[in-house]
């Protein structure tokens, strides 16, 4: 599939032909469908939710990332993808199965089948969780998941690395630390990434003219680090922001409780949220309910 280039100051832009977002209409989807723009001649926005109108250059494709026919529909004609959706938070395991995991698989099911070359993985920092505040880690750290959802992308980054050992799609799989408009509490003063650096880090990770598979974190040029990107320098990923401007008002609030997970533990309340049930099955209602 054509990959035309055209130059940028830092990068050379890999303009793809299609490039497709899925989880597009989430809060990090809605950021990227302006952010990449300039990526794709087109771009193919996905979502289980509604996506709203298509502006010009994009294409809307509402898909169940569960619904591995559909994905692959879903993929076909795309020669990079850019995988968000899925469940963002601690969830019962049946549903991590369902869109995280079996999403995933999907995903790179297609991508195999399609010759999609490279694809952006939103992993998360939850991966390592379980891992002391403070400690500092990088790629090769080991991981220590501190939920089914880490768990989850534990899979996704392992998944990534076998469809490149064994068929060549390149990964660039992103730790995103906490990526909110502004950073909430103590912790996100050393985990927060800014939409702007979200958006210049995926960038670097559809630009890059190689990039195997490579785990980065997703964090901002906070003052206070735990985790170390220079495994990934071949990325030319340079965060220009930083949770500075909030200390002050975020330092002003009461401190956290001793026994409160985040004083322990990256991960923060992920290392104990839940066990949660799984919704019963919904039952088919007769016409006569419906009515
Ligand atoms: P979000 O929950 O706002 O967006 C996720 C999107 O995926 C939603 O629009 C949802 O409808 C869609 N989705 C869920 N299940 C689906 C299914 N079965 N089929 C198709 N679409 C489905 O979450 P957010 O914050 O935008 O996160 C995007 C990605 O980045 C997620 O994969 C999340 O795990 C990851 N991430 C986000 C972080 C953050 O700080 N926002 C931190 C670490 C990772
Ligand atoms: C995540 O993985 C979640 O998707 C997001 O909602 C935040 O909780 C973030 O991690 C975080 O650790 O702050």
């Amino acid at each position: 599939m054509a990959v035309r280039a055209t130059a940028t100051a830092k990068n050379t832009m890999q303009k793809y032909e299609r490039l497709l977002l899925t989880g597009a209409a989430g809060g990090l989807g809605r950021v990227l469908r302006e952010g990449l723009r300039p990526c794709g001649r087109i771009l193919r926005l996905s979502d289980i939710a509604p996506l709203g109108a298509a502006s010009e250059g994009e294409e809307l494709m509402p898909c169940d990332l569960a619904d591995k026919s559909a994905v692959d529909a879903l993929v076909r004609g795309c020669d990079a993808i850019v995988h968000l959706g899925g469940l963002a938070t601690e969830h019962a395991f049946e549903q991590i199965l369902e869109a995280n995991i079996k999403g995933a698989f999907h995903v790179y099911e297609a991508a195999r089948r399609h010759g999609v070359r490279r694809v952006v993985f939103a992993s998360s920092n939850h991966v390592t969780g379980f891992h002391p505040v403070g400690q500092p880690l990088d790629a090769e750290s080991p991981r220590r998941p501190d939920s089914y959802y880490g768990l989850s992308k534990c899979f996704g980054e392992d998944l990534a690395r076998f469809y490149f050992d064994r068929y060549g799609v390149e990964t660039a799989c992103v730790r995103i630390g906490s990526c909110f408009p502004e950073p909430r509490d103590r912790r996100m003063l050393i985990t927060w990434l800014s939409y702007r650096d979200l958006t210049d880090l995926v960038r670097c990770c559809l630009a890059a003219p190689r990039v195997g598979h490579t785990v980065v974190y997703g964090v901002s040029k906070n003052r206070d680090a735990w985790w170390d990107n220079s495994g990934a320098a071949h990325l030319r990923f340079e965060p220009r922001d930083s949770s500075e401007p909030w200390r002050e008002r975020i330092e002003s609030q009461p401190t956290a409780e001793s026994g409160d997970p985040a004083t322990q533990y990256q991960g923060a309340g992920f290392v104990q949220a839940g066990p949660f049930e799984t919704p019963p099955a919904e039952t088919p209602k007769t016409p006569k309910e419906t009515s």
